[in-house]
């Protein structure tokens, strides 16, 4: 029988393409062929200038060559290695270079291959933290409503975005969930955090006082939404979170897949905010996102919890065939150092307030309801067509593309989250742009 039984067809029907409008993209599809810095190349040859950070991960811009270059070095050096009671100095040293930027406390680093991942590792390494330490009825995890966590049943089950939970079952059991803390009502256009909404984090005692502490494991955050359209934690929400989760016992989990790597102007959110988790899960910036890796962090008391018994004996059974995997860790190092030398956290943090007075100019343009930023992470809400939700700001997004800027929608909130290296006359044309396309806009 001939392997190949039908000819390979040119077109784009074999990729089922993930959280995609597919034949809506297969009719007008938008591709991209190259990338340099700030920019994308599409396939007509039109430069796009990245608003996002491909999806929030480019922190560093686009094919930085010494991250290209030590790729390539790794490859014909060491392509693979097995996880699992085999190492290879690689991933140590990123170990070691992600703790030294993580907040005090951070002091272990287990590697994934993607936010999903984190997020997966994170809550199992709760549960079986509480349960090595004698506390084995803690297994409740506390997520929050219009949270994102990635897409594996335990980040769908803690995360609180209606459409990516509703068609998939029941999910994982004893969870329960915070409330939002998007407020529009007393917040909008707010600069930076904005001030009202602390008394939200206090749910967490109701929450607790319904199940009981003892139940519970863990509470899972992003310090700043982002996939849900950029919610901001009103100020002294976290600190509260922090206290309640503390007086109780619950491990603290703060999710930074997204504010990690530089977006706030710091290593970690954690830091930009002055809270301590006892986990924190990351991915994306970590590599650039030019290979799939992800980490979970985790305190030197949740590390040490598991270093007990037989020293034979494998004291958390949890992996990944790709853990650590050597020329992902190979782009993470080099990352890392791109970042240390082109002072990318400091240079985030500096044009931050550029950034901010930018993105509030939009404010009387035709749509919009609100504006939030914090770093380098921006949102424009728009009033959404009556009865048809989401359409607005996908149009804006796809003309917004064939004006050359490349911007994200969630619902009706554009997202925007450029590389770090972003310079000011960047930041006016993204704006500039926008603005043209929201007037332009039904
Ligand atoms: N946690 C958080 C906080 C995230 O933002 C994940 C986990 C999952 O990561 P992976 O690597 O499994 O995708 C994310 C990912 C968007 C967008 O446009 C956001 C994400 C991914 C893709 C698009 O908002 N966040
Ligand atoms: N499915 C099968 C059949 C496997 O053998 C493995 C790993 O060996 C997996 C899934 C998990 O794959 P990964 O370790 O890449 O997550």
């Amino acid at each position: 029988m001939a392997l190949d039984r039908r000819p390979a067809p040119n077109d784009l029907n074999a990729f089922w393409m993930p959280f995609t409008a597919n034949r809506q993209f297969k009719k007008a599809p938008r591709m991209l062929v190259a990338a340099k810095d700030m920019h994308y190349t599409a396939a007509d040859g039109r430069k796009v200038l990245d608003g996002t950070a491909g999806l929030w991960c480019c922190n560093a811009g686009h094919t930085r060559p010494r991250i290209t270059e030590a790729i390539q070095k790794q490859a014909a050096e060491l392509d693979y290695a097995p996880a699992f009671q085999m190492g290879h100095p690689k991933a140590f040293e990123l170990a070691n270079r992600l703790i030294g930027i993580a907040p005090e406390g951070m002091e272990h680093a287990f590697f994934v291959n993607s936010g999903s991942e984190a997020v997966d590792t994170a809550l199992k390494i709760a549960i079986a933290y509480h349960r090595a330490r004698g506390e084995a009825t803690r297994t409740r995890l506390i997520g929050r409503e219009r949270g994102y966590h990635g897409v594996g049943f335990g980040g769908i089950s803690v995360g609180g975005i209606v459409n990516n939970r509703r068609f998939f079952g029941t999910m994982l059991g004893g969870v329960d969930h915070l409330p939002h803390t998007h407020l529009p009502a007393r917040n909008a256009y707010t600069r930076g955090q904005p001030e009202h909404g602390a008394e939200l984090a206090d749910e967490l005692e109701r929450i607790v006082a319904l199940h009981g502490a003892e139940t519970i494991a863990a509470v899972i955050v992003e310090p700043v939404a982002g996939s849900t359209g950029v919610i901001l934690p009103p100020k002294g929400y976290l600190q509260r979170l922090r206290e309640i989760c503390t007086k109780h016992g619950i491990l603290l989990i703060f999710d930074e897949v997204i504010t990690g790597f530089g977006r706030l102007g710091a290593p970690f959110a954690s830091q930009y905010f002055g809270v301590r988790p006892d986990m924190i899960t990351c991915a994306k910036g970590l590599t650039n996102g030019v290979i799939p890796m992800g980490a979970v962090m985790t305190s030197g008391e949740i590390y040490q919890a598991f270093m007990s018994g037989p020293e034979h004996v494998i004291e958390l059974f949890h992996g990944y065939t790709y853990s650590g995997n050597p020329i992902a860790s190979a782009a993470g190092l080099a990352t890392l150092e791109t970042y240390r030398e082109e002072g990318l956290f400091e240079r985030a943090a500096e044009i931050a307030p550029y950034w901010e007075e930018a993105l509030h100019s939009l404010k009387g343009t035709r749509h919009v309801i609100d504006i939030r930023n914090l770093g380098l992470i921006g949102a424009v809400e728009l009033e959404p067509i009556p009865g048809e939700p989401t359409k607005r700001a996908f149009s804006a997004f796809v003309a917004a593309f064939e004006k050359g800027i490349m911007i994200r929608t969630t619902g009706d909130i554009i997202a925007m989250s450029p590389p770090l290296i972003i310079e000011k006359a960047q930041i006016d044309q993204l704006v500039g742009t926008l603005a043209e396309v929201l007037e332009a806009t039904a």
